[in-house]
């Protein structure tokens, strides 16, 4: 997109709420490092030992795909990770890249107990690791169950996460990542 072609105002919107939440020293850059130490330590207060092998390879995985982009960035500003994410727009694999890279995540982490769903404390864990306050869950919790069952199935949590990211308008899928924080 050029810039007489400006990206939808809510989508950016949601990305920037995303991006605030690892720019810690409010710099407007978030380093690769900054990110992984960041997840790393969350997750050594929520994850057993022999997850965290896992969940480190996911931690760069998810930077180099979502936040390095094809240029490998290890310094990350706002307008880059837009740009990234508008891939979004620009090519469907990069949607289902998310919905898998969404779906393992799921299984191998948020799904903590494997029993194939995500009950409200292994959601507040997941929360957790991105260093969301547990009273801040419920709300959107409430927005992913959408079948209202009280648990979060494979679907509803890899439907939120690709609406998220993916869907240009206010939808319930906003709140994945916890309350807008931009
Ligand atoms: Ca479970
Ligand atoms: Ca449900």
């Amino acid at each position: 997109m050029s810039a007489s072609a400006p990206y939808p105002e809510f989508w950016v919107r949601k990305l920037r709420s995303v991006f605030v939440m690892f720019d810690h020293d409010l710099d407007g850059i978030v380093r690769k490092k900054d990110f992984v130490d960041f997840c790393i330590a969350r997750a050594k207060c929520l994850l057993k030992q022999e997850r965290m092998q896992t969940f480190e390879d996911q931690i760069h995985n998810a930077w180099d795909y979502f936040w390095a982009g094809p240029e490998k960035k290890v310094n990350v500003t706002l307008g880059d990770y837009i740009y990234n994410h508008a891939r979004t727009f620009r090519e469907p694999v990069f949607q289902r890249e998310q919905r898998k890279w969404f779906s393992v995540y799921f299984d191998t982490i948020a799904d903590k107990n494997g029993d194939g769903i995500v009950t409200r404390k292994e959601y507040e864990e997941f929360l957790g690791l991105v260093g969301v306050h547990p009273l801040s869950v419920p709300p959107s919790f409430e927005a992913l169950d959408t079948d209202g069952d009280g648990q979060i199935s494979k679907e509803e949590f890899a439907n939120a996460a690709v609406g998220f990211f993916c869907c240009t308008a206010d939808t319930p899928a906003k709140l994945f990542w916890g309350p807008f924080l931009a």
